[in-house]
């Protein structure tokens, strides 16, 4: 199946619409892991092109550059034992033959936590959380830009009052996006600003709203029961939302990042993981971590800076860009 049609049959209002878009989003995820395929990966790549047996030295290999690659241990052990059962079952006896198994046991990871999506909600609420610095404010005006372009009305909510300059961080976004937001002054009250947010999009017939949140509050405040009250006014007002809790999680950070992830995942009813900064890291398994670690589905890759800077995950295509195929 084409890579179109693998993205396209997942349901989401955010699939790329044509088989060139799909293409573009493609190379941009594999230019991110450059890195990571000219390093750790590259070398994963190489000891698995041989016609040499399998032997314990080999599995040693893998599983001390999976580690490298920040795999993490938990997730490297798991995949390593998986991919050797595999090729005790199918009797492979040559390295290049278990790399397909190795690539098989990689897809099945992120395939593992695949959540069927039902869109149809008007507006459409999406809350984006994660640690201070991971992404979130980027991810929103890529996905404001991403959605506007495909013809829905976007709005945004600037649901992180507590730190200066976010609000006009977000507003920034909006305007490239062009696309509305709805703020207050700093300080206010984040429950305030989804209010006013859910009354503008009603009012406005907004297809879809996302909303900003703090990545840290004073220490004494608990972050947590902040995103739950906003959770729980948002489902007062609309029963089945927030539609969708996207973590935002920072590819840079390493094991601890999915550590101060695993934090949101459990008080925040999160639904979809994006990995941010994938570019800026060498090493691109990481994601494998992440699925492993958090139970989520990714949903996105953020590869750049930039509006255009993201790609929607696929599980097949990555593992593929990771071994340079
Ligand atoms: N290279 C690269 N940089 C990114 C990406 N996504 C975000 N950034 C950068 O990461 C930094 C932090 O991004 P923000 O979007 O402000 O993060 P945030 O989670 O909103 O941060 P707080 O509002 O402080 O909690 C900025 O300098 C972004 O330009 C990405 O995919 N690639
Ligand atoms: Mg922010």
């Amino acid at each position: 199946m084409s890579l179109f049609k693998r993205l396209f049959g997942r349901g989401g209002q955010d699939a790329p619409r044509t088989e060139a878009e799909a293409q573009q989003e493609e190379a941009k995820v594999e230019q991110s892991l450059d890195k990571s395929r000219q390093g750790l990966f590259g070398r994963i790549s190489q000891l698995f092109a041989t016609d040499e047996p399998i032997t314990d030295e080999l599995w040693d290999e893998l599983e001390e550059l999976l580690i490298q690659g920040d795999v993490g241990v938990e997730t490297t052990l798991y995949l390593v034992n998986r991919t050797k059962d595999r090729c005790n079952r199918n009797a492979v006896k040559k390295a290049r033959e278990a790399r397909e198994m190795l690539k098989a046991e990689m897809v099945r990871i992120f395939q593992d936590q695949v959540r069927p999506t039902t869109l149809t909600a008007r507006p459409y609420i999406i809350l984006v959380v994660g640690v201070n610095g991971a992404g979130k404010t980027t991810l929103i005006g890529k996905l404001a830009h991403r959605y506007q372009s495909y013809g829905k009305k976007v709005m945004l909510a600037a649901a992180d009052t507590f730190r200066a300059a976010a609000s006009d961080q977000l507003e920034i976004w909006a305007e490239r996006a062009g696309v509305p937001i709805i703020r207050r002054e700093q300080g206010a009250d984040a429950g305030a600003v989804v209010f006013d947010a859910l009354d503008a999009a009603a009012e406005q017939e907004i297809d879809i709203l996302i909303v900003d949140t703090a990545g840290r509050l004073q220490a004494k405040y608990n972050l947590m029961r902040e995103l739950e009250k906003l959770r729980n006014i948002i489902r007062r007002r609309v029963p089945d939302a927030p539609h969708e809790v996207l973590l935002v999680i920072d590819a840079t950070t390493g094991q601890n990042g999915v550590l101060q992830a695993k934090a949101f995942r459990d008080s925040a009813d999160v639904t979809d993981v994006a990995v941010s900064k994938l570019d800026g890291t060498a090493k691109g398994g990481i994601a494998l971590a992440i699925a492993q670690d958090i139970e989520r589905p990714i949903r996105y890759i953020g590869t750049g800076e930039k509006i255009s800077d993201l790609a929607l995950f696929d599980a097949q295509s990555f593992v593929n860009a990771l071994f340079g195929e």
